[in-house]
């Protein structure tokens, strides 16, 4: 190695540390290491048991490594070592040994799987319906239905009962609980109970299509007179806004859309997401544009333009047309 290469080892050592802690931060919004449920604290559990055993395992065979090298290096004019053929007591213990390790993984895995599969008496039960690629919350019991956008109070056990009318997704909401699929034909339950208000960012995490990566949810954990608040919301009939937002009802009404949205008493669609309070969003199209004029009347004119894939087709609007929808959407609070 000539002084030059010499040279650029530590500069390339530099930069591949900047580039593995490049994927650090603490305020990461889909971390697992900060839980907000008891779910996500059973995960961090378990997680800590394999990093703690892991690190454990590889500290001693760093060390075992270590005197070997250095005790039974070859040495000038030593006789061959004593050849052994086979030791009974070493093959067993590198078979005992990581079957023992697998078994403490997998009893409080498993521990945690069942029991957060169970059904909880007095949960609030959602059904969560992956869609490509959207997100459906139902609340049967409260009689709501919305998309990308759950809200659950904080401190009561929720129940999800996980749909997939199409393909494979996963529901995946790092700091309250996850991954577990969403397989159509069957049902699955998550169970847990979030304990602190707040935002939480969640991802399907299982390849479903074209727009898997731009299909993401959020949940709001709501103090329990907030949720209460928006519930009561969720149920109002939406009020209607004069103007060019009446305009656009009007034009909502005569178009397709109403093949595939429901909008409480305007429309009965089933294919697309629920719009009946869909102003009252942050987000739409499963968090990949803000709920503002702008974004929401380019997705009316031509959605897969946006999110590619997207099952909704592009109708031929006219800029002002589509406008118009766009204030009615916004105005359904
Ligand atoms: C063929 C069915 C279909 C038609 C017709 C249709 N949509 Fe959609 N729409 C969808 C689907 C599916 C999605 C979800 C797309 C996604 O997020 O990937 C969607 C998403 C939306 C969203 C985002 C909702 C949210 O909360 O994420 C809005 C707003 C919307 N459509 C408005 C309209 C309007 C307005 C029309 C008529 C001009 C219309 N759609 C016509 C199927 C349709
Ligand atoms: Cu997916």
């Amino acid at each position: 190695m000539d002084a030059r290469t010499r040279g650029g080892g530590p500069s390339r050592w530099l930069l591949g540390v900047t580039a593995l802690l490049g994927g650090c931060a603490w305020n990461a919004p889909q971390t697992s290491l900060v839980p907000r449920s008891d779910f996500a604290r059973a995960i961090l559990h378990v997680y800590a048991i394999i990093t703690w055993a892991a690190l454990g395992i590889a500290t001693v065979v760093v060390v075992a490594l270590v005197v070997i090298f250095v005790r039974f290096r070859s040495r000038e004019g030593a006789p061959l070592p004593r050849q052994v053929r086979g030791h009974t007591l070493l093959e067993m213990s590198w078979t005992i040994a990581p079957a023992l390790v697998l078994l403490v993984i997998a009893v409080p895995t498993i521990q945690v799987i069942f029991r957060t599969q169970g059904q909880v008496s007095g949960a609030l039960e959602v059904v969560v319906r992956g869609r490509q690629w959207w997100w459906e919350f139902a609340y049967p019991s409260l009689g709501v239905v919305t998309a990308n956008e759950a809200h659950l109070p904080a401190g009561r056990a929720v129940s999800l009962r996980l749909e997939g009318p199409d393909v494979i997704h996963s529901f995946w909401v790092p700091q309250l609980g996850g991954k577990r699929d969403v397989v159509p034909g069957r049902v699955n339950r998550l169970t847990f109970t979030p304990d602190t208000p707040g935002e939480y960012l969640g991802q399907c995490a299982e390849f479903c299509g074209t727009s898997h990566a731009n299909m993401a949810m959020r949940v709001f954990v709501d103090a329990p007179e907030a949720f209460e608040r928006w519930i009561a919301a969720q149920r109002a009939p939406a009020v209607e806004a004069p103007g060019p937002a009446a305009a656009g009802k009007a034009i909502f009404a005569r178009s397709a859309c109403v093949g595939c949205h429901t909008i409480q008493g305007v429309s009965a669609g089933l294919v697309g997401p629920d719009l009946t309070h869909v102003g009252s969003r942050t987000t739409i199209a499963a968090g990949f544009l803000p709920n503002a004029k702008g974004p929401l009347t380019a997705w009316i004119r031509d959605a897969p333009a946006l999110k590619p894939g997207a099952k909704m087709p592009p109708l031929g609007l006219s800029e002002a047309d589509a406008s118009a929808i766009a204030d009615y959407l916004l105005s359904l609070k």
